[in-house]
């Protein structure tokens, strides 16, 4: 449960270290057979059938199964089978749990776990030896006949390693059943490490409210794909979901409803604190997100004192946006943000308090500039950094702001100056990484503001090269928004973010070099027969080739 240090995103996408020196001739050349069907992997996806010729040394190949797709893989061709005397050690009792859960659930195998054991188990999960190569979140993976190892420096690169594990089983591993087996694992060695530090999901609890319970399941799907961030929108103009001991109305009144007039909801502290907890032990941190100075009406509504002229609108079940204002001149606003993130902070162990910022139509261009300037240091005195949609770019940022993108269009000069002062922005175009937006025309659930976003076009862009101005080291990472005006059940944020949300963490977490659409697409295929295993209720594109079981 590594994230509740976090620190705000570093200045550079992760590279890899150098690797250590201490080496003899005999294993160097080994290495450079190993590197050189690794660089074969790495630019075909699938081990050289792509049309050159196949080098001699690289007969064995992975099956093309994982997503995100591993920095390198180099496999040996031969089959470990997990037998039902299989033992599993971990130097991590949370990821080692993790795992025998999962695989005593499908194998019905006992699998005892013993943590910090000193002989390895079958499967044994080591935060000892693994290469620098692999980073703070990055694994090793090796599988021999007579079992697997996974390594890695900290909690979450075995986490992330379980992950990929977990993917090279069959795809009944992960069903809650017993089911027959051979429960195998192609060998090999993987070594895996992000290409970006920030892979975010974000779920919008404000126009549709979920359940901790429901959040808690999106949280185990995203899991699986890498994710290390969850990004909660808290607030907005239909629902404001979380408890303020300072402002109380702001959850009894402004929680109350939701789009279309139902009951709505709100998160008790401890519900938020729960969040969170379940949150870690994924290794994935929160931000919390409060929309301001738009998208406020349910704050609004809570209290008439927060208004220019003193009357309190009525709560709003619509969709429209860009209606509502925090009053910038009132001094009250800023004791209320102030409280208000004083509390959300205290409650947060991540880095970042998101202030939104984005569609404030009706607030002048004057007042948005002097708001932002005057928040920033509201959340900086709280100890945390304000992340906050692309808007505001319009005011001068402080260095350890994130910018989150959302725009359809690429070209934006204020968010490239404030790249190039520094501030470092996080990808989220919504005709490409929104999953509120409809697959299709057909699509039910959704919108189409920013077009159709069918699985290969939120596959098919670069993050580290998109936006002109923003490139390289100011790109901390990938954001994939779920807006829910439409979406009210578990069944409907299964149906946006799958098969998508895994798109857009491949573009987070894979090296750019193994960008290939159609080894993607097989790729993602591959995770049909997972999904229908775990009752994910995804969409069926028909650009992807779904194998039986799917
Ligand atoms: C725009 S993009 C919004 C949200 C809507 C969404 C619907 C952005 C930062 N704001 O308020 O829910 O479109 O797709």
């Amino acid at each position: 449960m590594s994230d509740s240090t976090a620190t705000p995103i570093s200045a550079s996408p992760i590279t890899p270290h150098a690797p250590g020196r201490a080496v003899s001739r005999r294993l160097r050349s080994r290495i450079r057979r190993a590197l050189l069907a690794a660089v074969v992997v790495a630019a075909t996806g699938f081990g050289g059938v792509l049309g050159s010729p196949a080098p001699a040394i690289a007969a064995a190949t992975f099956p093309n199964v994982v997503v995100p797709a591993p920095a390198s893989e180099v496999a040996t061709g031969t089959t470990f089978t997990l037998a039902s005397s299989a033992t599993v050690t971990s130097d991590d009792a949370n990821v080692g749990g993790y795992l025998a859960a999962i695989l005593r659930k499908s194998t019905g195998y006992a699998l005892p776990l013993t943590v910090g054991a000193t002989t390895p188990g079958t499967i044994a999960l080591s935060l000892s030896g693994a290469p620098s190569s692999v980073g703070t979140e990055g694994y090793q993976l090796v599988s021999s006949p007579t079992g697997v190892v996974i390594r890695a420096t900290q909690a979450t690169g075995l986490f992330h390693g379980v992950q990929t594990l977990l993917q090279l089983m069959p795809a009944s591993v992960m069903s809650s059943a017993v089911k027959p087996g051979p429960w195998t694992v192609p060998g090999g060695t993987i070594t895996d490490w992000p290409r970006f530090g920030y892979r975010g999901a974000m779920l919008d609890v404000a126009r549709h409210f979920f359940s901790v319970a429901q959040v808690e399941h999106y949280i185990d799907e995203m899991a699986l794909y890498k994710v290390n961030y969850l990004h909660l929108h808290l607030s907005d103009d239909q629902g404001w979901r979380i408890v303020i001991n300072s402002w109380p109305n702001l959850a009894t009144h402004g929680g109350s409803t939701e789009v279309g007039g139902g009951a709505g909801g709100y998160y008790t502290q401890a519900d938020y604190q729960a969040i969170i907890a379940y949150a870690s032990s994924r290794y994935i941190t929160v931000v919390p997100e409060i929309d301001m100075p738009g998208h406020t009406n349910a704050a609004l509504s809570s209290y008439a004192s927060l208004n220019c002229n003193g009357v309190a609108p009525g709560l709003y079940t619509g969709t429209d946006v860009g209606f509502s204002s925090l009053c910038v001149s009132l001094a009250l606003t800023y004791t209320f943000i102030d409280q208000v993130v004083g509390e959300l902070a205290a409650l947060t162990p991540g880095p970042y308090i998101h202030i939104g910022g984005d569609e404030a139509s009706s607030t002048s261009a004057s007042d948005y500039q002097t708001f932002i300037n005057k928040v920033q240091p509201i959340v900086a005195a709280h100890g945390k950094a304000v992340m906050g949609w692309h808007n505001i770019a319009a005011a001068p940022l402080a260095s350890s702001t994130l910018a989150q993108f959302w725009d359809t269009n690429k070209s934006n000069s204020a968010l490239a100056a404030a790249a190039a002062n520094g501030t470092k922005v996080v990808m989220s175009p919504a005709n490409h990484a929104y999953l509120d937006m409809k697959y299709t025309r057909k699509t039910k659930l959704g919108q189409n503001w920013a077009g159709y976003v069918e699985v290969n076009t939120a596959y098919g862009w670069d993050p580290g090269n998109y936006v002109s101005g923003v490139t390289g080291s100011s790109v901390a990472g990938v954001e994939a928004p779920l807006w829910t005006e439409t979406i009210v059940t578990s069944a409907d944020i299964d149906q946006m973010a799958f098969p998508r949300l895994p798109a857009l963490m491949e573009l987070g977490w894979s090296q750019y070099s193994t960008h290939n659409t159609t080894s993607f697409d097989q790729r993602l295929g591959a995770q049909g027969p997972r999904w229908a295993a775990m009752g994910v209720n995804y969409y069926k594109s028909t650009q992807i080739t779904w194998p039986s079981g799917s």
